[in-house]
């Protein structure tokens, strides 16, 4: 049952074991290639353990008796082999790992996408063009990307397992990681440092798409947002600038300017809110915005105490942000 529980932990899509790139296949294999080396050294003491118990006759199998075997052993396994694995597992991991799961050069990527922590979402820019989105990353496939990653507040870590290494984001500086692969697909990433009571829901997705698709995504991310069409979208507007929302919100193209929260410009193309937590239909926002606290308790977002009627037509406002 333990070994199911913990083996559960290894499926999914959010394994080191399940690398979809180059640094992270050799992340992968430097994990079997210790997991290997392990089980022979457990193995051995396993069975020198059961000589130990098992044997009646004296000293050891085939060897007998002898001081200076015994010695010999000892200085072998003891000391020999243990500096020689250590060596050979160091050269691998702080050599050729470092070096194959580097963060690339400034410059030398086609494209650079800044990923700024806060407590508990992430924010994501694309500079160079006015685009702005939260915790839902695209790139396009066969492109080198590198991510810079900084910190609005505390220290947390930047990890897609399946593509990378992790990169801490420390406040102060700007740390670099690659994100490079050939599969389109979505890839769930988590934050691995903890920051705080919701660390464990400061999760994230990277979506690899085909050039092109990424191309048009990007390009209707960079645009301001639509302007509210109908009544109903009218009201939903009227309401939220006039709440607290349009203070820790940005919506650009409208007065919310805010710089607190998430960019909720095109709110209405991610799949999900709340750092990944909550699937983005019209049900789920209407909880989130009725009571954020209860859903993600400690999070920078208060329950503004809005009745159902005016939810009920942000809502519909938020998700025509597409
Ligand atoms: C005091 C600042 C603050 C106010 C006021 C506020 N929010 Fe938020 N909001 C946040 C923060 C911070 C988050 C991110 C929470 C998290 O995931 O940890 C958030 C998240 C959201 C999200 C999810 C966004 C995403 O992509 O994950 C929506 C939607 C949202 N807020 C709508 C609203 C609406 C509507 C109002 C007004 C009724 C409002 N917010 C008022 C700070 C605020
Ligand atoms: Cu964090």
């Amino acid at each position: 049952m333990v070994a199911l529980l913990a083996l559960a932990g290894c499926g999914g899509n959010q394994s080191t074991l399940n690398p979809k790139s180059s640094p992270s296949r050799h992340i992968a294999s430097l994990w079997w290639g210790m997991l290997i080396v392990a089980g022979i050294v457990f193995a051995g003491a396993i069975a020198m353990l059961l000589i130990g118990w098992l044997r009646r006759a004296p000293g050891l199998p085939f060897l007998g008796e002898r001081e200076n075997v015994s010695n010999a052993l000892v200085v072998v396994f003891g000391a020999v082999l243990p500096v020689l694995v250590l060596v050979g597992v160091f050269i691998v991991a702080n050599v050729n790992v470092i070096n194959t799961t580097a963060a690339p050069k400034p410059g030398s990527t086609k494209m650079t996408i800044h990923v700024i922590g806060h407590q508990w979402f992430w924010e994501v820019r694309y500079p160079g063009t006015g685009a702005v989105t939260a915790n839902e990353i695209h790139i396009p496939t066969g492109t080198r990307v590198n991510v810079l990653a900084t910190t609005e507040d505390v220290i947390h870590s930047f990890w897609v397992p399946e593509l990378n290494r992790k990169i801490d984001m420390i406040p102060g500086r700007s740390n670099r990681v690659l994100l490079y692969t050939d599969k389109p697909g979505v890839y769930r990433g988590q934050c691995a440092e903890f920051c705080g009571l919701q660390h464990a829901h400061m999760s994230f997705a990277v979506f690899a798409e085909s050039p092109a698709r990424f191309r048009s995504w990007l390009a209707n991310e960079a645009r301001p947002a639509r302007p509210a069409t109908t009544p109903v979208l009218r009201a939903g507007e009227q309401t939220f600038m006039s709440s607290q929302c349009a203070s820790c919100h940005t919506i650009r193209g409208t007065q919310a300017q805010g710089a607190i929260g998430p960019d909720l410009t095109h709110f209405g193309s991610r799949t999900t809110l709340a750092s990944y937590m909550l699937k983005n239909t019209p049900n789920q926002v209407a909880r989130w915005i009725d009571d954020p606290q209860h859903i993600k308790p400690g999070n920078k977002m208060p329950a503004l105490g809005l009745t159902p009627a005016q939810i009920g037509q942000i809502v519909p406002y938020l998700e025509s942000l597409k």
